[in-house]
């Protein structure tokens, strides 16, 4: 259990490629793989001293790049909730994974047990899983060294969905406790959610089949195991784009980022007016929906519809259930489509946050509600109950069996709903409670508003750190004046909407730009670009 200070001197996996910075940002670390070794060896060391610091509790460790490109990888932490790692500690994982010889590296971890008052001989437990890349097994080795040297024990759950891990993590932390979040392994996972989704949709007719597309990603063998906990007649789906093993596949042509920054279908489907499909990304935390229509052309509902539907139908139940004394939220970003945030602030009347990109910012905003819905437009994220939400949710007693019915489902949707992080199997299965329970396809879904047009273009500039913003990152302090520029063009164009701001996970700046046409949205998110380069 002790961590051996002297040990990490001659151990350490010093960078492949001199000079290379890391950062640990809104997806942890992320980029090429073979670039990762170094870090995965310090992501071990820095979640051994996570641990430690809370006497213990268990940390998770997730290796994966989403939807990036095969030849990537990434890690990031799980705190002991399920949450991501606390904001605080990023700036130590960034120290640790650039120290590149044994005494710095010594040297930090020191600094840290001293900042962070870290008893080094307390306990240490940590988690671990990967994605379906080629280069994990590699990566699964160094990390598993770098929690050796620390004296952590050290557990590898294999392959999993990044949201499975997170809710492994909070399962493992509550066990045993008044808030006891289910049981610890893949089939606790596939069991809770199916049970629950069986009693959502009791006595309603099922769907027809949804088709998922799994970028051939974890999300096809996991959604392929998961069925088996379903019978036929609740819920058929079909999965396409699922070959995990042959290499260059992974994300190439599909998965949730393909079909959302398209706006087409994935390779491999063969899509129909009336067909029902979906996409996962490639470690299965988002997912978006999309249909064709009686003229055939494609719409897609994102993340921001399945907000505007879970919002909906929480709020009714909650009504039926005659508990509308919690507070109902929804946090968006200011990706979220202006038609989606019209329709949640004056049809169904919820109040709405705006808040930077990056899903802890959500997830912390959607927390100061009872019950918090949150979504990124690409599709990532879930619904938050508060613990007193919970409590009054699970005590009250029913005057009628409507209010039963109504208890019995709410219920039910809280357990559908992975509450550590956006989970694209869980998220599936609360859009598919709805749709069942309304008996409803995607277009009587979409029917709630129109989208504004919109174009997200990136540009690739020569300093990116230049662009500095403010108000939840819809306008510019710096540089001095480009806001008025932008502004200026954007005042020419109905519903016009537009801003800039840095990428946290590429090198280039992102332009954003909506107007009420396709070919004003162009013309404006062009002229907004032209000022940034
Ligand atoms: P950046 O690169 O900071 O725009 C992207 C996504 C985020 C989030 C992170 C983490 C957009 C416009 N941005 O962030 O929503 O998902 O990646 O993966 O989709
Ligand atoms: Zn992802």
């Amino acid at each position: 259990m002790t961590f051996d200070l002297s040990a990490i001197k001659s151990t350490i996996i010093p960078h492949k490629v001199e000079g290379t910075i890391y950062a640990y940002g809104t997806a942890g670390f992320r980029t090429k793989a073979h670039l990762l070794d170094s870090v995965m060896y310090k992501v071990g060391i820095l979640a051994a001293l996570r641990s430690k610091k809370l006497n213990g509790a268990t940390i998770g460790v997730m290796i994966t790049a989403s939807h990036n490109p095969e030849e990537d990888n990434g890690v990031k932490l799980v705190d002991p909730r399920g949450e991501m790692l606390e904001q605080s500690w990023e700036n130590y994982a960034t120290k640790l994974a650039n120290a590149n010889d044994g005494d710095s590296l010594a040297e930090v971890v020191e600094q840290i047990v001293t900042a962070q008052e870290i008893n080094l001989d307390a306990p240490a437990a940590v988690v671990y899983a990967h994605d379906t890349r080629p280069s994990c097994p590699e990566l699964v080795k160094c990390l598993e060294s770098g929690l050796s040297v620390s004296g952590a024990k050290a557990t590898g759950y294999g392959l999993k969905t990044t949201p499975m891990l997170h809710y492994i993590v909070r399962c493992i932390n509550t066990a045993g406790t008044n808030d006891a979040y289910g049981e610890p392994t893949e089939e606790g996972y596939y069991k809770k959610l199916s049970e629950a989704f069986m009693t959502a949709v009791a006595g309603k007719p099922r769907l027809s089949t949804l088709h998922v597309d799994c970028g051939n990603g974890v999300g096809a063998p996991k959604l392929a195991e998961f069925v088996k906990y379903l019978p036929e007649d609740v819920l058929s789906l079909k999965i396409i784009n699922g070959d995990i093993h042959t290499e260059g596949k992974l994300n190439k042509d599909c998965g949730a980022d393909y079909v959302k920054t398209r706006q087409q279908a994935p390779l491999g489907s063969e899509i129909a007016p009336g067909d029902r499909y979906c996409s996962f990304d490639g470690d299965a935390d988002r997912i978006v929906f999309y249909y064709v229509d009686s003229n055939g052309v494609f719409k897609l509902l994102d993340g921001d519809k399945i907000a505007g539907l879970a919002a909906m139908f929480i709020m009714e139940l909650v009504q039926d259930v005659g508990i509308d004394t919690l507070k109902v939220g929804v946090v968006q970003t200011a990706y979220a489509n202006g038609s989606s945030t019209n329709y949640l602030t004056n049809v169904l009347k919820v109040p709405v946050s705006c808040v930077p990109t990056g899903v802890k910012h959500l997830h912390h905003e959607a927390e100061k509600y009872d019950i918090g819905v949150y979504f990124e437009a690409n599709g990532h994220g879930t619904v938050l109950f508060s613990p007193e939400a919970l409590n009054t949710i699970n005590t009250i007693e029913a005057k009628t069996p409507a209010q039963q019915q109504a208890i019995n489902q709410l219920k039910a949707v809280t357990d559908v709903i992975n509450q550590t992080v956006g989970d694209a199997i869980s998220d599936m299965l609360l859009v598919e409670t709805i749709l069942t329970n309304r008996q409803w396809g995607p277009e009587e879904w979409d029917q709630a508003y129109t989208d504004l047009p919109n174009r997200l273009v990136k540009v690739v500039v020569a300093d990116r750190t230049i662009f500095k913003t403010t108000n939840a990152e819809r306008e510019l302090v710096e540089p001095e004046g480009l806001q008025e520029q932008i502004n200026e063009h954007v005042a020419k164009y109905s519903h016009g909407r537009s801003f800039v701001r840095a990428s946290g996970t590429e090198d280039a700046v992102r332009v954003y730009a909506e107007a009420a046409t396709r070919s004003e949205t162009d013309e404006l998110a062009n002229k907004v670009s032209l000022l940034v380069y």
